[in-house]
């Protein structure tokens, strides 16, 4: 095993953990793996899969010596041992790539708190879920403009709000009816927050745990109270919709893993509530507008 910190290729931070013999072909094989080997196969053969990610704590974190954890990475990683698949090696990528780097077999997994919406359930395969989470706002402190509701953005068309560009929060805002206008586009999370400070937004919508540990570094900005007329928030592992061995695998060992202490102190060690994801189904989160 060869220890390595992210490579920077084409706009991709590769990180993570690098199996000596992690080259793969654009199929998706190892070097020496015929093409029809599916994703399971090919995973349990290799000893890792490919896992897409943000870097955007508590649901995905990657350390300065490379390793990729945060509550997602973790529960997949716990997951797919208890599956005989050691590791995971992730790709930092942004929100609006995962699903098409997945379905390009760039990755062969997204575990990266991908909210399930109705137009994302009809692209990937989710697992059941294992996170249910809130949205919030990022506003200086004091919340000068009173911003606590979707509707809020709705009610004053001077305000302007931050969001990841193709992220689930900006599908949140287009289906409440904010007009473009009022959406201030970022790259990414540390994005968000300078819009802020800049004032080239009024609020950043993003999640309310995201936003926590965000202003850990910057106090200039407060995290509102859960956003009431937000959708529920709820993320599993996106596979490919062909790798349907690798689906049925997995919800099965995750259903055995949700019934261990392990599950919940993943979740509680990252911040969120186990008890909250209890009897919330796949299908359930995949209604979701957008
Ligand atoms: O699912 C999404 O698109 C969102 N998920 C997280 C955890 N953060 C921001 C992103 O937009």
């Amino acid at each position: 095993m060869l220890r390595a910190i992210g490579a920077v290729s084409a706009g991709l931070l590769l990180a993570g953990t690098f199996s000596a013999c992690a080259a793969t072909t654009p199929g998706g094989g190892g070097v020496d793996e015929p093409a029809d080997v599916n994703t399971l196969e090919r995973g349990m053969a290799d000893g890792y899969l490919r896992v897409g990610i943000a870097n955007e704590p508590p649901y995905t974190e990657v350390n300065a010596d490379g390793s990729v954890h945060g509550a997602e990475p973790d529960i997949l990683r716990a997951v797919l041992q208890t599956m005989g698949i050691e590791e995971i090696q992730g790709v930092i990528t942004p929100y609006d790539a995962m699903i098409p780097g997945l379905n390009a077999d760039r990755w062969d997994v997204v575990a990266a708190g991908l909210f399930m919406k109705q137009s994302r359930c009809s692209a990937v395969a989710y697992s059941e879920p294992v996170i249910v989470s809130t949205e919030s706002y990022g506003v200086p402190i004091g919340n000068p403009n009173d911003i606590t509701t979707i509707q809020d953005a709705i009610d004053n068309p001077d305000l302007k709000i931050a969001v990841l560009s193709g992220g689930f929060e900006e599908g949140i805002l287009k289906t409440a009816g904010v007009p473009d206008g009022q959406h201030v586009l970022v790259k990414d999370a540390r994005s968000g927050m300078e819009a802020v400070t800049a004032k080239r937004a009024h609020a950043f919508l993003l999640p309310t745990l995201s936003l926590r540990s965000l202003i850990e570094q910057d106090a200039s900005i407060e995290v509102t109270e859960p956003i009431e007329d937000a959708p529920r928030t709820g993320s599993g592992a996106a596979f490919r919709q062909t790798d349907t061995e690798l689906l049925d695998a997995y919800n099965e060992a995750l259903a055995e893993f949700k019934q261990t202490p392990e599950f919940g102190e993943i979740l509680t060690q990252w911040g969120f509530d186990p008890d909250v994801v209890e009897g919330v189904t796949a299908e359930e989160l995949c209604q979701t507008e957008g």
